[in-house]
C-alpha cells in the first residue's frame, strides 16, 4: 500500500504513521496510566469485598480480579510501547526504531472476554446444564471474535476490503453474543430480589455500550483515511476508546456484579452480606 509517499510495511497500526504534538502524547500517556491505575484499585476492591457475597457467588469477584491482573499488565505494557516508541523532535513526537501495536490488547481479550461474560452466570439463576451451554458457546464465540478482529486490524493501512471483510465476520460473533447476554440478563433474572433484578438491567446496558467501543475503536484508520486532518487526534481517539471501554467493561461492570450478588447475598441471609449493608446504610463505608 502506498500512502502519499512512503510505502507502509505490513502489519503496522494507524498510530505509527501519524505526528503527535505534546499534549496530544501527553493525553494518550495519561489515558493509558488512568488504565493502568482503574485495574489496580478493581483489583484491590474486587479481592477485599469478595467475602461479602455468599460463596457461591465468590466466582464472580475471583474473576473480575483475574481480569484485573490481565489487564493490568496488558495497559502496563501498551504504557511503555507508546513511550518507547516515539521521541520528541522539539515540536511533535514521531516514530523512532521501534513500533506500537495495538495487536496486544487483542490478544489479552482472549482471557478478559471469556472471564468477563462466564462470571455473569454465577449471579444470575441458571440450572448447571445452562450453565455450562453457555460458558461454551460464550468462549467459542468471544474467541472467534477476538480472533477475527485480531486479523483484520492487520490490514487496516494497507487494505481496506481486508480489513472490512474480518470487521465483519467478527461483528457476527460479537452480535450474537450480545443475543446471549441479553437473552440471559432478561430471561434468568426473574427471581432475583429487586435491587439485583435492577441492576442486572443496569449491566446489559452497561456491556452493550462499553463493547460497542471496541469496534469504533477498530474503525478509527478508516475514519481517518477519509478525514486525514484528524491526524494525531486520530490516535488520541482511538486510544480514548480504548480506556473508556476498559474501565467500563471490566471495573464498572464487576462492580455492578458484586452489588447485584450482594443483594443475592443479603436476601439469602448471609451473615457477612447483612453486615456489610448495614455498614454502607449507615454511610459508614
Ligand atoms: C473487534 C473487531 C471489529 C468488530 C468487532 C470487534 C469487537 C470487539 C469487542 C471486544 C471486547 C473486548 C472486551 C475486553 C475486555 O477486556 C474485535 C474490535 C465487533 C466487543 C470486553
Amino acid at each position: 500500500a502506498q500512502l502519499g509517499t512512503f510505502e507502509i510495511p505490513q502489519g503496522l497500526n494507524l498510530e505509527n504513521i501519524l505526528v503527535y504534538s505534546p499534549l496530544q502524547h501527553d493525553l494518550i500517556s495519561h489515558l493509558l496510566t488512568l488504565g493502568v491505575g482503574a485495574m489496580a484499585v478493581g483489583f484491590v476492591y474486587f479481592l477485599t469485598t469478595k467475602r461479602q457475597s455468599a460463596p457461591a457467588y465468590q466466582p464472580s469477584s475471583v474473576l473480575s480480579a483475574i481480569v484485573m491482573v490481565s489487564a493490568f499488565l496488558i495497559l502496563f505494557r501498551q504504557l511503555q510501547g507508546w513511550q518507547s516508541a516515539f521521541a520528541f523532535d522539539g515540536e511533535v513526537w514521531r516514530l523512532t526504531d521501534s513500533t506500537f501495536s495495538n495487536g496486544y490488547r487483542y490478544l489479552n481479550w482472549s482471557i478478559d472476554v471469556p472471564c468477563l461474560l462466564t462470571q455473569m452466570l454465577f449471579v444470575v439463576n441458571v440450572t448447571p446444564a445452562k450453565f455450562r451451554k453457555t460458558r461454551t458457546r460464550f468462549v467459542a464465540s468471544g474467541l472467534l471474535m477476538i480472533y477475527t478482529g485480531y486479523i483484520g486490524q492487520y490490514f487496516e493501512l494497507t487494505s481496506i476490503p481486508w480489513f472490512m471483510l474480518w470487521g465483519f465476520i467478527s461483528t457476527i460473533f460479537y452480535v450474537y453474543i450480545l443475543y446471549l447476554v441479553g437473552n440471559l440478563i432478561f430471561r434468568s433474572r426473574e427471581g432475583l430480589p429487586r435491587p439485583a433484578y435492577n441492576t442486572m438491567g443496569t449491566i446489559w446496558w452497561v456491556i452493550l455500550i462499553s463493547w460497542t467501543l471496541y469496534p469504533l475503536a477498530y474503525l478509527v484508520p478508516l475514519g481517518w483515511q477519509f478525514f486525514p486532518e484528524w491526524g494525531g487526534w486520530a490516535g488520541v481517539t482511538r486510544q480514548f476508546l480504548f480506556t473508556v471501554a476498559d474501565i467500563f467493561s471490566k471495573v464498572i461492570y464487576g462492580v455492578l456484579l458484586t452489588s447485584a450478588a450482594q443483594a443475592c447475598s443479603v436476601e439469602a441471609g448471609y451473615e457477612p452480606a447483612l453486615q456489610a449493608k448495614k455498614t454502607a446504610d449507615n454511610g459508614q463505608l
